[in-house]
């Protein structure tokens, strides 16, 4: 069977800026919205549209919500109703905590959008004060962008890194989620050909994620004119995912396909607006990315 396009929705502010909501039907019975939660985002993940573009301003609550709303009203007869929420579009969501924890709960409120709070998801990159008060404060589900094995690797594509590197992002994980029941975080780990698709790196990732109880989704890179990353080869990513499985991880595989979905969140914002630096590549990658 074909898979359903995605939609993607741009939303004219009050202001003139321009943002973006994606709606991706995954299958009869789960549509998932994809909403933003900044004008642009200062993490500037290198090849990230919308990290390129810097950030502008925050998005209030209302303009949070009545992006799912709008959709919801727009598309329901068309892809089935809306089932589930990602707050992964334009933006760091926890750089922006105080409207989306605000966002999200109006989405769960039983007056509100009335969503299962395991069916909205906020992703970050990372922040890690905000994403312990997140875990505190908020019933809603978390995922954290990994992409990324070792802290050389990650202070490279993911610069927030530098601030706040892998051990002490995963330490916090790993205290916060023990006061939390039945409640996994799900790692996104986009996959790069030859920057962090090695058999090291599924070992290493699985010496990471101990002790911490989580999903990994295995994301396919989706390459876009300018970029210079590459994807993974579909077989290696079997391999990868199978090493992290047999080491009993819970891991899936996000199939490649022309309009892959995270591709299409993490990605927005028009290129025409690069502002943000890009990084010097480590002198490892280098003769790779060239090439
Ligand atoms: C967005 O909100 C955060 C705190 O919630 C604040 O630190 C930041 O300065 C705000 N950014 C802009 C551009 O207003
Ligand atoms: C990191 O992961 C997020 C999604 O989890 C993705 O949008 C972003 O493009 C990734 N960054 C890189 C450099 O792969
Ligand atoms: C940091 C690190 O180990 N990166 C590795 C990512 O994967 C490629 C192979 O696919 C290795 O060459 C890199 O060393
Ligand atoms: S991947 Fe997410 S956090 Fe990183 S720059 Fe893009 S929008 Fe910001």
């Amino acid at each position: 069977m074909e898979p359903e396009r995605i939609l993607q929705i741009l939303f004219t502010l009050e202001d003139g800026l321009v943002i973006e909501t994606v709606v991706i039907p995954c299958n009869r019975d789960r549509t998932t919205v994809c909403v933003s939660s900044q004008v642009g985002c200062a993490m500037n993940c290198q090849f990230c549209y919308t990290g390129r573009m810097g950030l502008r301003r925050n998005l209030t609550a209302g303009e949070i919500v009545e992006q799912a709303v709008f959709a919801r009203r727009l598309l329901s007869a068309e892809v089935g109703s809306i089932t589930n929420v990602v707050f992964m579009g334009m933006g760091e969501p926890l750089h922006n905590i105080e409207n989306v924890m605000k966002a999200a709960d109006i989405m769960v409120h039983e007056q509100g959008l009335h969503f299962s709070p395991r069916k909205v998801t906020v992703s970050t990159s990372g922040l890690v004060p905000q994403l312990r008060r997140f875990l505190n404060e908020c019933n809603c589900a978390l995922a954290v962008s990994l992409n990324a094995t070792t802290n050389e690797v990650r202070n490279w594509i993911m610069p927030i890194n530098r601030k706040y590197n892998l051990g002490l992002l995963l330490e916090t994980l790993r205290q916060e989620l023990r006061f939390k029941r039945n409640y996994k975080v799900l790692f996104e780990y986009v996959m790069l050909a030859g920057i962090n698709d090695s058999t090291e790196d599924a070992k290493r990732l699985i010496e990471l994620v101990k002790g911490i109880p989580c999903k990994i989704n295995l994301i396919s890179f989706n390459p876009h004119s300018g970029s210079q990353f590459r994807s993974t080869p579909d077989a290696k990513m079997i391999e990868f995912r199978n090493i992290l499985a047999e080491a009993g991880c819970i891991v899936f595989l996000r199939p490649s396909r022309g309009d892959d979905q995270m591709a299409a969140c993490g990605q927005l914002g028009k290129p025409g607006e690069t502002q943000a630096p890009l990084f010097r590549i480590p002198a490892q990658f280098q003769t790779l990315l060239e090439t």
